[in-house]
């Protein structure tokens, strides 16, 4: 079986323990050098870093019903390994390109290695609710092109203002420990530069640009943390998981802080 028909082919028996969800991610990379809006398929020298095509926070959340057993397949023909990090679960790893794995040989970890040409099946019980991030563990890979705003990563959805959001951008900026980190302002037309480095772009109220049914209720600006290959798993309570699968069209904002809080 090839590393496609891994991905997308079914077992001829169904496999135990059954999940309730299964989500497939493409890991990607891609040159898109500064001033061009098309990738450089000649280069080998990768700034952009992407999950089914997207990056951050453009990458759909996957969603998942407390309670229930989450299978995640990923998928590496690019040029780069990919260690692949889990927040808040253990996961065990059921399957590789080379079909389903002895469960003898499960054990908890939350980072899976999926290197060139490898596919990796992970699975979880998703047991505790919260809205976790998952992600290559690459600091180039968690930030597209993000060069001297160095360690300006937010690794959870804190409930930040505008304001506040930009106070860490620059303070972490301010005391990173590499020598040429130093805080930069944000040029207003930034944007106008394609492949210009993604944070630059990041404008704090990106939450509406990107919202679809999965990003329901997160809190606000639950975006300004999230770039290059990440995405999240949300695992909600029955009523909020409801919430969203019956969400037909685009929740405005105030919809879904009012859903948030209430
Ligand atoms: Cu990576």
């Amino acid at each position: 079986m090839g590393l496609l028909g891994f991905f997308v082919s079914h077992a001829k028996e169904q496999f135990t323990p059954r999940v309730d969800h299964d989500y497939g991610m493409v890991l990607q990379e891609w040159a898109v050098l500064p001033s061009n809006s098309a990738p450089n398929s000649a280069s080998m020298e990768f700034n952009w870093l992407t999950f089914n095509g997207v990056a951050a926070p453009l990458t759909t959340p996957l969603i998942a019903r407390l309670g229930s057993r989450v299978r995640l397949r990923f998928l590496n023909l690019g040029m780069d390994h990919h260690p692949i990090h889990l927040h808040g679960n253990q996961f065990v790893i059921t399957g590789t390109e080379g079909g389903r794995a002895p469960e003898t040989t499960w054990y908890p970890t939350n980072t899976v290695l999926v290197g060139v040409a490898q596919a990796r099946t992970v699975e979880f019980e998703a047991k505790h609710p919260g809205d976790w991030m998952i992600h290559c563990h690459l600091p180039h890979h968690m930030m597209n092109s993000m060069m001297d705003l160095l360690r300006d990563r937010q690794i959870s959805t804190a409930d930040l203002t505008e304001e506040s959001a930009m106070q860490q951008m620059q303070s972490l900026a301010a005391s990173a420990k590499f020598a040429h980190v130093h805080p930069s302002p944000v040029a207003q037309n930034a944007e106008a530069t394609p492949g210009f480095p993604q944070d630059a772009f990041m404008e704090m109220g990106m939450d509406e640009l990107v919202e679809k049914p999965e990003t329901y209720g997160l809190p606000k600006n639950w975006s300004a943390g999230m770039m290059g290959m990440m995405t999240m798993v949300r695992v909600l309570p029955d009523e909020k998981y409801e919430e969203i699968v019956k969400v037909k069209g685009k929740p405005t904002v105030a919809e879904s802080e009012h859903h948030h809080e209430s």
